[in-house]
């Protein structure tokens, strides 16, 4: 036998009754009554009932949960009540046995806090739940890529493995490269930049490393980023890009993704566009009003967002931050200089994505390097494209991670990543 199967049980219907098929996937359920024993089968695809009898039984003697199966059978009617069909077991084959008892349960019904399934997660992955979160994340991926393509960005992959900071110093991973110091890449916001030269809209999604000490539901030292670059583009429209493909990613999902929103027990509800957009300034106002004793140039603190969050709960843009409070590759603006053409894009609290318009002169970008403290000589290989015709140029970052926990409504973004990476958790 080998371990082909004619149809995936989600393929299966009451309209193939009396029809062959075979069958594999894991046990989830069995009960024994008599000489016939009910078993419950489940792929990645769907669930079905198998009965068994005679000398097949055998077989599955002594057999736990979770064992896979491979089942020759014919689909006949059923009466149970779950089920609008079943199959009469002529042929099974166990394929693997699942050794109990197993350090979670993959049903969910006795429940294991997130550090267990975590230690378990292809285990976990059994669990309907996380499957669909991981599941809709495959099609948020896929709904990005289309809108993006759509748009006519081109994507890329950069290097990971780099030389010099891209967002300055302070949170890097260093590692030796025979004898040389290198980096992970916190970000591709060098290369992305200089690809706008050649190709002029680019956009990538990659895993990206922050040497950052945190221990908040929304913070992994490797996390996801979806980032574009465009050439010939402002602020304000890379921003236009971001809520177009926000749009879309919630429309599509909410729309095609049925099934994952009733397993994780979360409705995706399609926000309303167009988002608000908030200056820096009017935020401050607002903090200020609030008691919050805020001047000219501080940054937002976490207990800031909070309360901004909470008087604007879902999407909305804080624009023109102060200069001083962005990196050394975003552009002023023109009619006041201390201010930036920045974004951020918040869901409530939370930040999502930030982005602006750059300095594409040359001359003007090695003396804001040398205002933000950082030495032009470590950037020489990325400024020198700057003299090869720089295109004015846009774009932003958008941590993956984060959206996933908006769209399915959960707090810890480990919900969210297979095998989650934060200062206490290396393995597995
Ligand atoms: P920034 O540093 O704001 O900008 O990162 C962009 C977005 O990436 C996500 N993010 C993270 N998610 C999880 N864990 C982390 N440790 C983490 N750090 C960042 C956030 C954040 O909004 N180069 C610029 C972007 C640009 O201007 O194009 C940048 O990296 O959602």
């Amino acid at each position: 036998m080998g371990f082909g199967r004619t149809h995936d049980i989600g393929e299966v219907s009451s309209e193939m009754i009396g029809q062959k098929v075979i069958l594999g996937g894991w046990i989830e359920d069995l009960r024994k009554l008599g000489k016939i024993t009910f078993l419950t089968i489940r792929d990645s695809t769907g669930i079905t009932q198998v009965i068994v009898k005679g000398e097949q039984n055998d077989k599955i003697e002594g057999l736990n949960r979770q064992s896979v199966l491979r089942i020759i059978g014919t689909v006949q009617e059923t009466r149970a009540k779950d089920f609008n069909f079943e199959v009469g077991a002529e042929e099974i084959e166990v394929l693997a046995k699942a050794i109990h008892p197993l350090p979670i349960d993959p049903l969910g019904r006795l429940e294991s806090n997130i550090d267990n399934r975590l230690n378990s997660r292809a285990l976990d992955m059994r669990n309907q739940k996380t499957a669909s979160i991981f599941k809709l994340r495959h099609h948020v991926l896929s709904s990005i890529r289309k809108t993006l393509i759509e748009k006519k960005f081109i994507e890329i992959n950069t290097p990971k493995i780099i030389g010099s900071a891209s967002e300055g110093g302070a949170n890097l991973f260093s590692l030796d490269y025979f004898g040389k110091t290198a980096y992970l890449a916190q970000s591709p916001q060098l290369y992305k930049e200089q690809m706008t030269i050649g190709l002029e809209r680019v956009f990538e999604i990659a895993s990206f490393y922050r040497a950052e000490k945190s221990h908040t539901g929304r913070h992994l030292s490797e996390f996801t980023s979806v980032d574009i670059e465009a050439a010939f583009m402002d602020y304000t429209d890379v921003m236009g890009v971001l809520e177009s493909l926000i749009m879309e990613v919630f429309k599509f999902t909410s729309t095609n993704c049925k099934d994952e929103q009733k397993s994780i027990g979360h409705e995706i509800k399609v926000p309303s566009s167009p988002f608000e957009q908030l200056t820096y300034g009017k935020v401050l106002d607002e903090l200020n009003a609030a008691d919050q004793k805020l001047e000219f140039g501080d940054d937002l603190q976490d207990s800031h967002l909070r309360i901004v969050g909470e008087r604007h709960p879902g999407f909305y843009f804080i624009t023109d931050w102060p200069l001083k409070l962005k990196p050394f590759y975003i552009r002023e603006k023109d009619d006041d200089a201390s201010l930036s053409r920045s974004f951020d894009l918040q869901y409530g609290y939370l930040e999502l994505s930030s982005g602006g318009t750059r300095l594409h002169d040359p001359e003007l970008l090695k003396s804001r390097l040398k205002e933000q403290g950082l030495d032009p000589s470590q950037f020489a290989d990325h400024l020198r494209a700057f003299d090869w015709g720089m295109p004015p140029h846009a774009g932003w970052g958008l941590g993956l991670d984060r959206l996933m926990t908006t769209l399915v409504g959960l707090d810890n973004i480990r919900e969210v990543v297979l095998y989650p990476r934060d200062p206490d958790r290396l393995t597995p």
